[in-house]
């Protein structure tokens, strides 16, 4: 079975990488770099040609994962891949036409125009760990559900730097940007010099994966870790309280293959959280930006429109809709939302009576907090049946007393 070995492989190809991004630029390289580069750049063109359509024309990628029929949740959840793909090149235009789109698939998708398509196999991150030889069972969460979570968590940064990418903006088939962002969204990330952006945040963090993140900090000396939680505190009532809500997220995919993230992806891997607990690739990435990226790096993006939303059953029962600042149409959006959906809360009937919400939110670290409005229909089905809301809970904001996100 593949990835530990080869995975390593690259894990050390791509942190030199990453230490030439820091170093004062050398003229020429060394033989042994030159081995490397070309090395890496074999790999990656072999790779490339036997899994995905198309050529990389460009360093930055949109990747979704697609599929014809959704491999955990029921008949009322319609695949909405080509309306969210519709809605990106509407209103990202810019940041699309620099950027290559991948969708990687099963093999149950047809070629769709100007897009690549990248075959998911255990050589581009797609499986489970080599070491678990029957997949746990789970009566919702299907096997391929879980594959999407490592993938997102452990397989796709080795695979996309395989592929000659270096920034990454993942997108759902459920997620959608709703209003126009005129500027390009991986150059302005570069500018900024920030190496993970969010749109918007959830109120999670189990303490199983709590105590798996308080094990790994105990356990790794001297300390990796940039920011470990205050002393005697705990992973999920400090640092990890609040996570990005990372069904739309930007990243620098040179920055999750240095040794420190290497190390922590692959006890995260190790522990099978993902399997035995559908331990999600938000947690994961959360941990890994909130212990080790300093904060300055991260940026959240609230001027757009977005949605991201799971119905089941026919409702939505977690996510929503946050409005972005820019968007001159956001009232209207809400209430056609709000017309269009329902609400159900976890254990509570269903509401049809969803409300737009006000908060404030943080661009950037030590920056104001901007007024936003949002709708949050779990929240309201609570309210609305006289349920204490889950502690689980997407978009998360906080009306009163907005604390700092960058913490
Ligand atoms: N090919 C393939 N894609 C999948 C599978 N499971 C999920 N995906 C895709 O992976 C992306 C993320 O899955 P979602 O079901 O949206 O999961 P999520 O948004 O992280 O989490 P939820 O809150 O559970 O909706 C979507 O684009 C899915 O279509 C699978 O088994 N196979
Ligand atoms: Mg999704």
């Amino acid at each position: 079975m593949m990835p530990l070995l080869i995975w390593l492989a690259y894990v050390v190809v791509a942190s030199q990488d990453s230490a030439r991004d820091y170093a004062a630029p050398r003229r020429h390289p060394s033989p042994r770099q030159r081995r490397n580069i070309s090395h890496a750049a074999r790999n990656a063109s072999r790779a490339a040609r036997r899994f995905c359509t198309g050529r990389r024309q460009s360093r930055d990628a949109i990747v979704y994962l697609g599929q014809r029929t959704h491999s955990s949740y029921d008949a009322t959840r319609t695949i909405t891949l080509n309306a969210s793909l519709e809605m990106l090149h509407a209103n990202m235009r810019r940041t699309v036409e620099a950027a290559d789109v991948i969708i990687f698939h099963e093999g149950d998708l047809d070629a769709i125009a100007n897009v690549r398509m990248c075959l998911l196999r255990e050589e581009t991150g797609w499986g489970p760990p080599p070491w678990l030889s029957e997949i746990p069972a789970n009566e919702n969460w299907s096997a391929g559900y879980r594959f999407m979570i490592r993938f997102y968590a452990v397989t796709i940064w080795p695979t996309l730097h395989r592929l000659g990418y270096q920034y990454v903006m993942r997108m759902d088939d459920d997620s959608f940007i709703l209003s126009p962002v005129k500027y390009n969204v991986f150059n302005d990330l570069r500018r900024r010099g920030a190496w993970y952006a969010y749109r918007t945040l959830s109120r999670e963090c189990p303490l199983f994966f709590g105590e798996f993140v308080d094990g790994f900090i105990a356990s790794v000396t001297p300390k990796l870790g940039n920011r470990p939680p205050p002393r005697g505190e705990s992973y999920c009532s400090s640092t990890g309280a609040l996570a990005f809500y990372n069904n739309w997220h930007v990243t620098k995919i040179s920055w999750w293959l240095e040794p420190g993230r290497a190390r922590f992806a692959e006890a995260f891997d190790r522990s099978n959280l993902i399997f035995t607990h559908r331990a999600g690739d938000l947690l994961f990435q959360t941990a890994s930006v909130k212990l080790f990226m300093p904060k300055a790096r991260r940026r959240r993006y609230a001027d757009f429109t977005y949605r991201h939303h799971s119905i089941i059953g026919g409702q939505v029962a977690f996510g929503g809709i946050e409005a972005g600042w820019r968007d001159r149409d956001a009232r209207a959006t809400l209430r056609a939302y709000a017309a269009t959906f329902e609400g159900v809360g976890n254990g509570t009937g269903t509401t049809s009576d969803l409300r737009v919400r006000k908060c404030g939110v943080q661009e950037e670290v030590d920056g104001p907090f901007r007024p936003t409005l949002y709708i949050s229909p779990a929240l309201d089905a609570a309210e609305a049946h006289h349920v204490p809301p889950s502690f689980t809970t997407a978009p998360f904001c906080e009306e009163q007393m907005p604390r700092a996100e960058f913490e």
